[in-house]
């Protein structure tokens, strides 16, 4: 139980028929299910509550990318905890003081999980994050957050990122499939889960493609773990 399945409608879809959909076809194969902007701002928190009261999954993640001062953030974090969200994902970058210490408590107050995005998946993060990547991960450590996002299309990211926060930090690893990382290849290097978004969700039968993940993800580790 390894995956998290990103909810991303496309274009052109009706977004709310389109994620329920999912959900219901995927069921509760993966550990979690992630939402993010794309679905919010065209559903709406409400449209939001009804479509996650479908879903059977431990983990029900809101992807808004915090990064704001505190006070914005909790405001932001304590509309979308209505909607039965579990977790929120913010940036380091915008530092503890007046930040993320303060979501922090709005957090353990409402009992969210706190995840906070320490490097990015796509190619642009090796501009101004990867050289910075040792200060952010001291942001996360000092912060001790519930999980960190650090990328799948970086491995090497991935095991500095485990060595330096150590066990009780979870990883959550975007970047596989339409951002090239292979199924099982963050979780070799030492993530907790997988964040999947478009492999699944574009697939002509997300079940199937979910089955087929899963399934990768265990030969893999597999394989790595016996190498
Ligand atoms: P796919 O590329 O379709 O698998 O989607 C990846 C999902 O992970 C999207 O919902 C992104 O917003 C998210 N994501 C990244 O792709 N890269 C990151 O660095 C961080 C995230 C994230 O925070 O989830």
């Amino acid at each position: 139980m390894s995956l998290i399945v990103a909810l991303d409608p496309p274009r052109g879809v009706d977004p709310f028929k389109w994620s329920v959909n999912l959900i219901e076809s995927i069921g509760n194969k993966p550990a979690g299910v992630k939402v993010g902007i794309p679905l919010t701002v065209r559903v709406g928190v409400e449209g939001l509550k009804d479509i996650l009261s479908v879903s059977p999954h431990k983990l029900r993640i809101a992807d808004m990318k915090l990064a704001d001062i505190g006070y914005v953030m909790s405001l932001i974090t304590e509309a979308i905890a209505e909607t039965g969200v579990n977790a929120v994902i913010a940036h380091a970058f915008v530092g503890r003081e007046g930040a993320l210490e303060n979501l922090k408590r709005t957090c353990d107050e409402l009992g969210v999980k706190l995840v906070v995005l320490g490097l990015m998946s796509h190619p642009g993060a090796s501009e101004i994050m990867r050289p910075v990547f040792r200060n952010l991960l001291g942001v996360i450590k000092d912060l001790k957050p519930w999980g960190s996002v650090l990328p799948a299309t970086m491995p090497e990211a991935i095991r500095e990122g485990r060595e330096f926060l150590g066990k009780d930090v979870k990883i959550l690893s975007p970047g596989v499939g339409a951002q090239g990382a292979s199924p099982g290849d963050a979780l070799c290097a030492g993530a907790d889960y997988e964040i999947v978004g478009r492999l699944i969700t574009r697939a002509e039968d997300p079940s199937l493609a979910v089955e087929e993940v899963i399934k990768a993800q265990r030969e893999r580790v597999e394989a790595c773990l016996g190498s």
